[in-house]
């Protein structure tokens, strides 16, 4: 266990307007060879925290994902991002308890939860409730089909910001705006500005960022902690490029 506090660190961390870049590691997607080389990227370029699930993990490498990360970057804190409620491991510090209030599917919004409080109370992974909003990404996204929930319009700023207000008066900690893995169009930086302007709980965004540029716009929007996945896993070397990005306000900030 390296770190205890993620949520105390997100949180002075939107304070202070330190942007956060997260490599997002699904375990069925990429070899072990790769994954070291991601890893020790991630380390050089000071990468923040590394989220570790995916929709469905067919190939049981959770485990080893975790142990590998672990034994490369240890000062990196691993956070699950869970497709189901089997992706949980004692190897992480901490998991986002997401709540998909994006959509009316009852047992994504509490029945899950239910289920698994008793184990997770048990455990010893910093427990992060988190409002998951998929939002149209342009594509038909697993999360969607698995979920059985339709995504927020992309050009519906108001029902999401809207849906993000509700999640932090319910007691969510996090907003995660997402278009979905590998999505064509990710999250449009006027419904990022909208929903980090109406909520004072730190915004999380991903899906198909594939750019720099595009990671730079996002934190300009407002978001605190940009996500990546498809595109670090189609060529690693992206990753320098991407968190200077997402750093490069923190410096701005900080003069
Ligand atoms: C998906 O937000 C993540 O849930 C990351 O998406 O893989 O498209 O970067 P990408």
């Amino acid at each position: 266990m390296t770190d205890k506090h993620i949520y105390t660190s997100l949180v002075k961390a939107k304070k202070e307007g330190q942007k956060k870049f997260v490599v997002l590691v699904d375990p069925d997607k990429l070899s072990l060879r790769n994954l070291e080389k991601t890893i020790e990227l991630a380390a050089e370029a000071s990468v923040d925290y590394f989220f570790i699930g995916g929709s469905l993990i067919v190939n049981n490498m959770l485990d080893e994902t975790l142990k590998k990360i672990k034994s490369v970057a240890p000062k990196i804190p691993l956070i699950l991002f869970p497709g189901n409620a089997f992706q949980l491991s004692y190897r992480a510090d901490g998991l986002l308890f997401l709540s998909l209030i994006s959509g009316r599917n009852a047992e994504l919004l509490i029945g899950k939860h239910v289920i698994t409080a008793p184990y997770l109370k048990m455990s010893p992974l910093e427990i992060l409730p988190t409002g998951y909003m998929l939002v149209d990404g342009g594509k038909a996204t697993t999360v969607s089909y698995i979920s059985n929930t339709s995504p927020i319009p992309a050009n519906k700023d108001d029902i999401a910001l809207c849906t993000a207000m509700a999640g932090e008066m319910l007691g969510l900690k996090l907003i995660y705006l997402d278009a979905g893995s590998g999505a064509l169009n990710p999250v449009s930086e006027s419904m990022i500005e909208n929903v980090s302007g109406a909520t004072s709980i730190p915004v999380i965004v991903g899906g198909g960022i594939r750019t720099p540029e595009k990671a730079l716009a996002n934190v300009k929007a407002g978001a605190d902690v940009v996500v990546v996945g498809n595109a670090i896993e189609k060529d690693p070397t992206l990753i320098k490029e991407m968190a200077a990005a997402v750093h490069s306000l923190n410096s701005v900030s900080k003069v």
